[in-house]
């Protein structure tokens, strides 16, 4: 973490849960660069998160009011601050299990009713802190703790899902991509709305390991070839945009 950033962290808190080469680490460090360069007041903040090991990004180390709420129902927990004190930035940082799988039904209808949230989704493709299960982001044929022969269903594509639904910004950046993620969470912040933003974060414990990338540094090389923009893929042929990750803003869903 940058020296300037520490203060937007508990004092007492000297390390994170994380293993190495997580990336909700990196992404803990870009949203509080994203607070920093908005000037945002931490008083005026309260971050929500559900179970999962995305879930200790905010809580216990944000020098902020924490809600840390039961496995799905962070979009529940975070509405419901919402409705009751609106003048507060409420901020949901939860993992692709927690938001996608089990609390999947809060996701979809926050975004249709374009409750005024920024919703950030650490999405690992598993479930990491229960040892690995398959998740609704898993991709097809990927090996977990629970499809050991490779998982057979599909997976969602998180930000067409929520743009379905009616969110009124939303995003896909990795963790690789910190410049434009900075940029996407500062906007989301400032919009009056539900947004959105998919962040690729690798868990190298659980799925890569299981997935043949035997070292962080490999899941993050992985990212950076995987991870291509809207406007690249536009000139790709089918063929060419296969194992691809598309990245950038989707907006316009109301419109
Ligand atoms: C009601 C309930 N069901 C299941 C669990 C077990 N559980 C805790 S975290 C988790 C999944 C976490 O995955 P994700 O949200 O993707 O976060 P990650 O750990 O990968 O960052 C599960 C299934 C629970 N705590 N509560
Ligand atoms: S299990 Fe995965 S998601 Fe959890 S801290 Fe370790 S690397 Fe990160």
């Amino acid at each position: 973490m940058a020296r300037d950033l520490e203060k937007y962290l508990r004092p007492e808190i000297k390390s994170t849960p994380f293993c190495p080469g997580c990336g909700h680490g990196i992404l803990m460090n870009l949203i509080l660069r994203a607070i920093d360069e908005l000037g945002e007041s931490m008083d005026k903040m309260l971050f929500v998160s559900g179970i999962g090991c995305a879930g200790w990004i905010p809580s216990p180390h944000f020098n902020a009011d924490t809600l840390h709420t039961l496995h799905g129902r962070a979009i529940a927990f975070a509405t419901g601050a919402k409705m009751f004190n609106p003048a507060l930035n409420v901020m949901v940082i939860s993992g692709d299990g927690d938001l996608a799988s089990i609390g999947g039904n809060h996701l979809i209808h926050a975004a249709r009713r374009d409750t005024d949230l920024t919703v950030i989704c650490a999405n690992n493709m598993i479930y990491g802190m229960t040892g690995g299960q398959t998740a609704s982001t898993t991709p097809l044929g990927s090996l977990s703790a629970t499809s050991p022969g490779g998982n057979i269903y599909r997976p969602f594509d998180l930000c067409q899902l929520v743009l379905g639904a009616g969110g009124s910004y939303v995003a896909r950046y990795s963790v690789t991509q910190p410049l434009s993620l900075v940029e996407a969470i500062k906007k989301a912040l400032k919009l009056n709305g539900f947004s959105f933003i998919e962040v690729l974060s690798p868990c190298p414990t659980q799925f890569g390991r299981r997935n043949q990338y035997d070292s962080p540094t490999e899941m993050i090389a992985l990212l950076l070839e995987r991870c291509i923009s809207k406007e690249e893929a536009e000139h790709l042929s089918e063929e060419d945009l296969r194992g691809k990750i598309i990245t950038g803003e989707f907006t316009g869903a109301r419109d």
